[in-house]
């Protein structure tokens, strides 16, 4: 395998797009979902079943691996491949995001951002040049930025100030990265439900010839329809010869809909968190398992499925799993969760590469309005 990174478009379909992103540690087909793994883990899975799903890469996160078990041990025991036993793709996040989620436990000024550990209460600082160190610790293969994602609906210049920052430690950022062969660092545009400032910040960005580009402060508290309009307005900003990916995001109505305007890569917690929480995604929709009408159901999520977890179960034994908060239960949901969600990547890249997206986007939707009852 050659040492570069490399973006190849395979094929387009109206504004959906099939590619292929190539580095030393393995190729990402593309649309991608890439499971979480905050802590060096995809919880409640083994990351060889996560691998034999179709999983190309998948996400870590610095705030977490800095905390613990921290970054430079990370990097004594071998790295974070080695160290999870993954040996492919790994992208990972900035801490940029832990900046609106940990509101209450956080300083920010123009150098960077200081937290109080959610573990111990100690004092952590991330700053653009030392997020990006922890990231070369890590082994990650794509980098992201530190950034400042802030929570909707916000006044435009609360946005505006946020951006422009985003913006400055881009550049910190790039400056920390280099140039490291076969690995990329990600741009992130902000600007929330402010075309212009989104626009400002694409450009902004795109002049700064980085291998990728993120979309970052979405799925932030606004509604869907304001999501796909700003990605309808801000991906035409965003070079089209570089992957384009969506933080964040999303259910599988969220990944049909950007996928149909360019978006190339996702990550999301929700197939992971909603399986511990007894919830299944099927090709029939969301299923929630906790409700007692599975109770006496033999039937499995779904027959067709070439998952074990949702051909082999019955939701009866499911649903008692769930109730008992057996371990098992958020195990074989997580499962279920996952595979669906790649199998439903696997459809759309064949459907683009078939000229038949628009088809497979209304089919999908008709099953999940549909539901199996
Ligand atoms: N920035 C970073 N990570 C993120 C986001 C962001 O804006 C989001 C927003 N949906 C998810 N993860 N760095």
């Amino acid at each position: 395998m050659s040492d570069e990174f490399r973006f190849n478009l395979i094929a387009t379909d109206g504004k959906a797009r099939r590619g292929e992103i190539t580095m030393p540690r393995g190729t990402v087909r593309t649309p991608a979902f890439m499971p979480v793994g905050t802590a060096g883990t995809v919880k409640a899975m083994y990351l060889d079943q996560v691998r034999d799903l179709g999983s190309d890469i998948i996400l870590g996160n610095v705030y977490h691996l800095m905390l613990r078990p921290g970054a430079e041990r990370v990097a004594r025991l071998g790295g974070l491949h080695e160290f999870a036993r993954w040996p492919y793709p790994i992208l990972t996040d900035s801490g940029g995001f832990q900046i609106m989620s940990l509101a209450d436990l956080r300083k920010l000024d123009e150098r960077g951002v200081k937290f109080k550990s959610h573990v111990d209460g100690s004092e952590y600082e991330l700053t653009p040049e030392r997020s990006i160190e922890i990231q070369n610790l890590l082994d990650s293969d794509i980098q992201m930025q530190l950034d400042e994602c802030i929570r909707l609906p916000a006044e435009r210049a609360e946005i505006e100030r946020a951006m422009e920052l985003s913006l400055r430690w881009a550049e910190r950022s790039a400056k920390a990265f280099g140039n490291q062969p076969g690995k990329a660092m990600f741009g992130i545009v902000q600007g929330g439900d402010v075309i212009d400032l989104r626009l400002r910040s694409a450009e902004a960005l795109a002049a700064m010839d980085l291998k990728g580009y993120s979309v970052g402060g979405l799925a932030v508290g606004e509604p869907q329809e304001v999501m796909l309009k700003v990605l309808e307005e801000t991906l035409p900003a965003m070079p089209g010869e570089k992957p384009r990916y969506l933080m964040g995001v999303g259910t599988p109505d969220d990944l049909l809909q950007s996928v149909a305007r360019g978006i190339d890569m996702f990550d999301c917690v929700m197939p992971t968190r909603a399986g511990r929480h007894g919830l299944a995604y099927t090709r029939f929709g969301k299923i929630n398992l906790r409700n007692a009408r599975h109770a006496d159901d033999p039937r499995p999520l779904d027959e067709t499925s070439d998952c074990p977890a949702t051909r082999d179960y019955s939701r009866a034994y499911l649903h008692h799993l769930v109730r008992a908060n057996e371990s098992l239960a958020g195990m074989l949901l997580t499962w279920t969760n996952l595979a669906y969600y790649q199998s439903l990547m696997a459809g759309m890249r064949s459907a683009i590469e078939a000229g038949r997206f628009a088809d497979f986007r209304s089919e999908t939707m008709e099953a999940w309005a549909r539901g199996d009852i």
